[in-house]
C-alpha cells in the first residue's frame, strides 16, 4: 500500500498510472477471524483477526474510500434452536451489514500497486506470544476511540468508522464472519428492524463478498446474496488458529463468486498469498 505524496499526485495525474476503481481488480485473499490456538495462559484470544486484500490486477488501484463491512446474522446453530436471521431471504440485492469501516483519505490518495495487498487488522500490534502472529506490518487497524478500551497502535493508521454497533473493536465473530468491501462512494442506507440498526448497500457495489459460517452443515445461515457469494466457507472450530484463503491456481487467485470453491482453510499468512 502507498500514501502518495501530493506531488507525486499532482505529477501522475492525466497520465496513465491514474489509478484505478477497485472493482474486478481487487479480491478478498485471506479472512482469519477464528482466534488463536490458547498459549501463554490466554485461552480466547482474538485480537489478532486480519482481513487481507489483493490488487489482483495489472493496473494501480485507488482505494481511498473503499469500505469493508461485516453482515448480520448468526454464523450457525451456536445455541441448540437458533434460527437463521439474516436478511439474504428478505433483501436479495442488498448487503446488510452491522459494521462498516472506510480507508481514510480521497480515492487516489490511498494506492495499491498491481500484486499488492491491502491488511486490515483488528490491532496492528505484536500479538506474540498469545498468538503466533505479528501485525505491526498492517496497512489499517480498526481504532475504537468511543468505548476506551481499545489501543491506538501509532505505527499502523487507523480506519474510519463509518457504523459501528459493536463494543470496544471491531470483533469479528469467531464462529465465522460475512465480509464485503465496498467500492469507494458506494451509498449507504439505513435500516432499523426495531432491535439494532444497520447499513445498506446494493450489491451493485460489493467490489468482493465472502461468507463464512460455523461449520459445514450451516448453509441455511448464509448472509450474503449468491450474487456476492453463492457459497460458503468455514474452519474447524474456533480457537484453532485457522484462517479461510482463496485458492490459487497457478500464481492466480481464483474468483468463481462461490466461496465453497475459492477458498480453503490454511495457517494464516498476513504478510503472504
Ligand atoms: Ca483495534
Ligand atoms: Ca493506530
Ligand atoms: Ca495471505
Amino acid at each position: 500500500m502507498r500514501l502518495l505524496p501530493a506531488l507525486a499526485l499532482a505529477a501522475c495525474a492525466g497520465g496513465s498510472s491514474e489509478p484505478q476503481d477497485p472493482t474486478g481488480r481487487l479480491l478478498i485473499e485471506e479472512v482469519y477471524y477464528s482466534g488463536a490456538v490458547p498459549a501463554a495462559g490466554v485461552d480466547h484470544y482474538y485480537s489478532d483477526q486480519f482481513v487481507q486484500i489483493e490488487n489482483t490486477s495489472r493496473d494501480v488501484v485507488g482505494v481511498g474510500g473503499l469500505m469493508i463491512g461485516d453482515a448480520a446474522g448468526i454464523a450457525g446453530e451456536i445455541n441448540p434452536g437458533s434460527l437463521p436471521d439474516g436478511f439474504r431471504d428478505s433483501r436479495p440485492n442488498r448487503v446488510v451489514l452491522e459494521n462498516v469501516w472506510r480507508v481514510p483519505g480521497a480515492f487516489a490518495d490511498v494506492t495499491l500497486e498491481p500484486g499488492e495487498s491491502l491488511l486490515i487488522a483488528h490491532d496492528g500490534t505484536n500479538h506474540q506470544p498469545m498468538s503466533t502472529l505479528d501485525l505491526t506490518g498492517a496497512s489499517f487497524e480498526t481504532y475504537v476511540e468511543v468505548n476506551g478500551g481499545d489501543d491506538d497502535h501509532p505505527l499502523v493508521p487507523n480506519l474510519e468508522p463509518v457504523h459501528f454497533t459493536g463494543g470496544y473493536d471491531w470483533l469479528v465473530t469467531v464462529f465465522g464472519p460475512s465480509l464485503v468491501v465496498l467500492r469507494p462512494g458506494a451509498e449507504l442506507m439505513e435500516l432499523d428492524d426495531g432491535f439494532w440498526e444497520y447499513r445498506t448497500a446494493s450489491v451493485n457495489d460489493v467490489v468482493d463478498g465472502v461468507d463464512a459460517l460455523m461449520d459445514g452443515s450451516s448453509r441455511a445461515y448464509k448472509r450474503l446474496p449468491d450474487t456476492v457469494d453463492a457459497g460458503f466457507t468455514h474452519v474447524s472450530g474456533t480457537y484453532t488458529g485457522e484462517s479461510v484463503k482463496r485458492v490459487r491456481v497457478d500464481g492466480e487467485l481464483q474468483d468463481s463468486n462461490d466461496s465453497s470453491m475459492d477458498f480453503e482453510v490454511g495457517d494464516p499468512d498476513p504478510y503472504g498469498g
